[in-house]
């Protein structure tokens, strides 16, 4: 059998014999796994077959970005329109003709793979203890903590205001820096159409969230092949906790939205990026667009990476709904006030499937 390194402890009696967690991938390589060790099996399947493709009538919407920023008034009212549908009855879209050249999204995914082939020894430097360490790397949710481990391992930087990255492998930090630069410009540009999509003009969101030192968070999941994926999970169902999450994956499929309570598979379309709703932004709208709840399934044959990117307001601005969407009569505030940097240390403080909603942090 092949060795198998620690990445951290399992959280359990100081009695109990000492359990070490390993990585998912070390794990999925050891020789001979033929089934996954109990401590990752779910009691209820977990896999995505009570889950549906979407349907042709009903299909996860498509929003072309070269529309939103084009200088034909019809054409760009039309894409805000489309995209305050997407915002509004799904929360999630997938975004075309975004101009991110396809050799960037490429060299990205590479350079993620890569730090995870690192050694244990090199990505364990890494392992963070608290959701605000610029660079996480870890297995599971908080494997510490986690009852059940999940079949997946992460790399999280913190890239906006300040942009960090592990020094290993060479070129990643380069890779990084060009690609989030790539993306920020992006997501100010998708919030501009999301802000007037509500009415409230173009640079609301912009202003009222600080952009210009907006927290942003690139990660990086790898999910590697799973002898059982029906009996473990990728990451259970939850929301994001920023404004809006851009995420980039390889082209093997596992993500799935809850629409209309049923999961419906997210089929990748090449070179698109999917974009969902999340709670700040949920928060800003007063409940219109709502926070969706995703999840990651797991298959038995390829290693899935996904890589996404949040975009958060600023760590010290207080969230509140909009005036504008907000009156004494029909449309109070449904939501309290809250300093993003403490949601974020609320949420992640909690179990991830039954993490805070922002409907938790409802009037
Ligand atoms: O792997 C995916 O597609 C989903 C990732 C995700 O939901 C997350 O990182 O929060």
């Amino acid at each position: 059998m092949d060795t198998i390194s620690p990445v951290t402890q399992l959280h359990q009696e100081a009695s109990a014999p000492r359990l070490q967690i390993t990585s998912a991938k070390t794990l999925a390589e050891s020789s001979n796994l033929t089934s996954i060790p109990s401590h990752y099996a779910f009691t209820t399947p977990t896999s995505g077959d009570q889950a549906v493709h979407a349907d042709h009538d009903d299909s996860i919407p498509v929003i072309d970005f070269s529309l939103l920023s084009s200088s034909n008034p019809d054409q760009r009212s039309k894409a805000i329109s489309d995209l305050a549908k997407a915002c509004q009855d799904w929360g999630v879209f997938m975004l075309i003709n975004h101009g991110v050249p396809e050799s960037q999204m490429k060299g990205t995914v590479d350079a993620l793979m890569g730090f995870f082939d690192l050694t244990e020894e090199d990505k364990n430097k890494f392992l963070g203890k608290h959701v605000l360490d610029p660079i996480i790397y870890g297995t599971s949710f908080k494997a510490s903590v986690d009852k059940v481990l999940l079949w997946r391992d992460f790399l999280k930087m913190m890239v906006h205001p300040k942009f960090h990255c592990p020094p290993k492998p060479e070129g990643l930090s380069e890779a990084l820096a060009e690609y989030t630069g790539e993306l920020r410009k992006l997501a100010r540009e998708l919030l501009k159409g999301i802000s007037e999509s509500l009415g409230l003009g173009p640079g609301y969101i912009d202003e009222a969230m600080n952009m210009d030192s907006s927290l942003q968070i690139l990660a990086a999941n790898l999910y590697p092949p799973c002898p059982q994926p029906e009996l473990a999970m990728g990451l259970p169902s939850h929301s994001d906790y920023g404004l809006l999450t851009i995420l980039m994956q390889n082209d093997i499929g596992g993500l799935q939205v809850n629409h209309g309570g049923k999961w419906v598979k997210v089929d990748p379309i090449p070179n698109a990026f999917v974009v969902n709703t999340a709670d700040q932004l949920e928060i800003m709208s007063n409940g219109k667009y709502k926070s969706v709840l995703h999840r990651a399934v797991l298959n038995n044959k390829t290693t899935r990476i996904s890589i996404p990117f949040s975009v958060g307001p600023s760590p010290n601005t207080v969230v509140v709904p909009a005036e504008q969407l907000v009156d004494g009569k029909h449309n109070q505030a449904t939501y309290i006030s809250m300093n993003y940097k403490d949601y974020l240390e609320f949420k992640q403080s909690r179990v991830l499937n039954k993490g805070l909603c922002p409907s938790q942090v409802k009037i």
